[in-house]
Order: C-alpha cells, then structure tokens, then sequence
C-alpha cells in the first residue's frame, strides 16, 4: 500500500498549512489528487467516499460537469471585473438569484469571498445600520461559546472556540459572549433537536442587564454550531432568542455558512428552523466549493437604512477587490442549476429519517457517549482518552481514510455531512466505515 517513495517528499515544503499539524502532516501526509461525485481518490489512486462535502461546501458532489464548464467559459470571456463604481452583468443575476431563495424579507446580497469575510461585513453592517439610525451607542457585539465565526478578526472575536481565540491577543473590544447549548446530562443520544435548554436563551437577558440593552448591536449564532461538534438548538431556543433580540432592539445574525444551501432540507437554515434573523452569513455551498465566494443577506430595512444620503455618496466604505469576481459568480449560478434542477436543497429533508437511523445505530460501539443528528448532519461524540483530550478522534479521522472514508473531527467529535446527492447504499458504506473505525478504536 505503501508507495509513498514515489511522491516528492513535502518535510521541507513552504506550505505553511492552515488549521493543520504541519510536522506531523509533512511525515506522513494525506494527498488528494482528483474527486467526482460521492468520492475522492488520493493520488495512488485509492478512492474514498466523502463524509464531509469536503470541509461541508461541496453539497452538489465533486467536479459536476455543468459548474466545470460554466467556470472554464467565464474565465476565457471575462477574467476579472473590478466591483467598485463598475460592474457587470453576472453579479446582478447572481444577487437576484439567491436573493429569491431567501426567507422573509433578507433579499439585499453584499458580496464577499468566504465564511470570514462574510462574517465581519455582517459585524459591521450592524454597527453602521445602528450609526446610520442615530444608535450608534450600539457598539457591543455578542456571539456564543463555542460559536465559530471564520477567523478575520472579527469572527475570532464572537467566536467561542478558546483555541482559536487565546493566541490572538485582546481581539476586537466590546465583545461579550451567551451560553453554549450542549447538555448531554439531558439531551445525549437526541434525534433531531434536543428537547431541553430553551432557557439557554436567556442567558442573552442576563447579558442586556449587564451592559444595557441599548449598549449591544447585534447578536450572531450559528443555527446549529457545526465547527464547534455539531450542537443542535434545543426546541425553542432561537425562537427565545428571536423574542429577546426583538424587544431590546439587537440585530440577530444567523451564520448559515454551514446550514444553508439545502443542509437541512430547506435552502436556509433560517427556514428549517422557521425563525427569521436580520441578516444571514453564508458561503461554501454557494458555489459548491468551486470558486471562493460568500454572501451576506439582508432585511429590505437594514439596506434601506443606507439609502437615504445623497445619491453620490457610497453607502458602504467597504467591500473586497475579489467581491462578485465574475469566476465565483459564474459558479455560483451554475450551481443553483444544479441544486434546482435535482431538488437538492430539499434533498437533506427527504433523506434525513434514513441518515438518523444510522446514525444512531452506532449507539453502543466503545467509546460513543453521544449522537446527534439534524438534516444531513451527524455528530458521534466519544469520550476523550484521559489526559489526551482529542487524540481518540484523531485516530479514527487517520484510520478511516485507511479504510476509505475522508471524516471531520473536532475534538472528540466526529462530525459527518456528506454531499447532498449521496445514495442510501453510500450512506450504508460511511457508516460501515465508521463502525469499523470505532470498533478499533481504544
Ligand atoms: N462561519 C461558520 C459558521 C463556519 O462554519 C466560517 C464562518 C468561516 O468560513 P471560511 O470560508 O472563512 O472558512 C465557517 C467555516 C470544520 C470546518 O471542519 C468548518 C469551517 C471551515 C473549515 C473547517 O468544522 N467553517
Ligand atoms: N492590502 C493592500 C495593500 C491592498 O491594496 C488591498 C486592496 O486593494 C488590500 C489589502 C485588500 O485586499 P482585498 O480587497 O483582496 O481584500
């Protein structure tokens, strides 16, 4: 199996390699060369199923024909097009398109190239949405613990995970941060959302009597946390916060980099779950993973808000050279073909009960203290090995691409979100391979 001799050593690479063991990675490293469908394969040739949609962006499956060739066309007719005071056509019907996959009132799109850059133009929306009303005492930003929220400042900041945080010093000010809603005391083994820690919410009113309501701009939570070992809202808990955000006058941001795009059966989380926020983050399955991109959606009032100077002013001093890059958006409307044309954003809901079942037939195998699950995500916590908190879950993320399947871990979580085309047969095969994993695991 083992033909590494023939492949360039990368123990000295210039590869600096994000969120990665780079020593240990450069001895021993994981390639991957080529992918369609359900399945990468390594460059031996090896193929393995992917239980993550890469990192949870590739919701159509690898390499699909019509995104390859509509990214090859744009890029030989209009490489680049600068977004500031010019424009061009795509962008426009890319933002319209996805506009009219939005819940409520969230039709106005400003662009961005990820996750984090999403995040921090939300973050400061709010702040000038608030300034632009005459609250511009409103400065105070809350997020979650282990929220995560990309990794510009901004989403370091409201972020929740400590090792992502702790290194980077004091981070943006005026951040203060609610509850986590993980309980395994009483929700382990749950299907679907937890039935108890609604009140978790509250926790958000605890934060307006310390700081005043009025001091606070906006709160920001991921629908369901996926980074952070896939922590599903308890039955109503949004709603709670919903209420909360509404009677002191915050913005609620939903970041649905994850959850939108048909990971829950509805193309936003925000419908899933039948709560409306002010403004909604996403990327990744926005061009399902092929092109860089993200968008952050907005109710008509908060863009309103910005369109009341005169008219040669610019309402927004903010945006990237590479918003609505003509590759992204020519991407991003191939895959809402895609995803139109095979129901995939209402796919997860179909396949869910199915999903559920297997998962949680992995109750019992050594180690599992907990799994959950919601649309086409599941999460198979295991107890961490004393003193090695995480290293458990490693092993199984290393033994399982030995024995075909590419998996996520965070922590002691193993968190599995495959591409929304996969067959019942393959989700047999993941969880197989899994199983086979945990059964070997100590
Ligand atoms: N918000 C949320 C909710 C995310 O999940 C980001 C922001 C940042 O997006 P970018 O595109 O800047 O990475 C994310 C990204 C994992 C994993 O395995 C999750 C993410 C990224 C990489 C790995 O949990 N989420
Ligand atoms: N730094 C410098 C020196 C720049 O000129 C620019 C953009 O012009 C940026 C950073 C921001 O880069 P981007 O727009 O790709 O986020």
């Amino acid at each position: 199996m083992n033909d590494r001799a023939t492949l360039p050593t990368l123990e000295n690479s210039a590869f600096f390699m994000p969120f990665s063991m780079n020593r240990q990675f450069k001895k021993a490293p994981r390639l991957l060369a080529r992918a369609a469908g359900m399945h990468y394969y390594t460059p031996e040739g090896r193929k393995l199923i992917d239980g993550t949609s890469g990192l949870w962006c590739v919701n159509a499956g690898h390499c699909r024909e019509k995104i390859v060739a509509a990214v090859q066309k744009q890029v030989a007719e209009l490489d680049f097009a600068p977004a500031f005071q010019m424009g061009h056509p795509l962008a426009f019907e890319f933002a319209d398109r996805i506009a009219a996959l939005a819940p409520g009132d969230l039709k106005r799109v400003f662009f961005t190239n990820s996750g984090s850059e999403s995040v921090d133009t939300a973050l400061k929306l709010a702040l000038a949405y608030h300034r632009a009303r005459g609250e511009g005492h409103r400065m105070r930003l809350i997020g979650r613990e282990r929220g995560y929220h990309g990794v510009n400042f901004g989403g370091t900041a409201v972020g929740g995970m400590v090792g992502n945080r702790k290194i980077f010093g004091a981070l943006v000010s005026g951040v203060d941060h609610i509850r986590h809603t993980h309980d395994l005391a009483r929700n382990a083994f749950s299907r679907g959302q937890p039935q108890h820690g609604a009140e978790l919410a509250d926790d958000l009113e605890r934060l307006c009597a310390l700081h005043d309501a009025s001091t606070i701009a906006a709160v920001i939570v991921e629908p369901v946390a996926c980074s952070g070992g896939v922590l599903v809202p308890p039955v109503g808990y949004l709603e709670r916060l919903r209420a909360i955000c509404d009677q002191h006058g915050i913005l609620l941001i939903f970041d649905e980099v994850i959850t939108a795009w048909g990971r829950l059966g509805k193309p936003f989380g925000a419908q899933h779950f039948g709560v409306l926020p002010d403004l909604i983050t996403t990327a990744k399955g926005i061009t399902n993973g092929t092109v860089p991109m993200g968008a952050v959606f907005m109710r008509e009032r908060i863009y309103q808000a910005f369109m009341t100077g005169p008219e040669n002013a610019i309402e927004m001093p903010h945006g990237y050279t590479y918003s609505s890059h003509p590759l992204a958006c020519a991407a991003g409307l191939a895959t809402m073909q895609v995803y139109e044309e095979e129901g995939l954003l209402t796919r997860a809901a179909e396949l869910s009960p199915y999903w559920e079942a297997q998962a949680h037939a992995l109750k019992g195998l050594p180690n599992v203290i907990d799994i959950r699950n919601i649309g086409l995500i599941a999460a198979i916590e295991l107890s961490p090995r004393p003193g090695a908190p995480g290293m458990r879950a490693l092993e199984a993320h290393t033994k399982a691409f030995e024995k075909g399947a590419y998996i996520r871990v965070a922590g002691d979580i193993i968190a599995l979100a495959p591409p929304l085309i996969i067959r019942k047969e393959e989700i047999d095969q993941l969880f197989e391979i899994v199983r086979g994993v945990l059964q070997t695991t100590n």
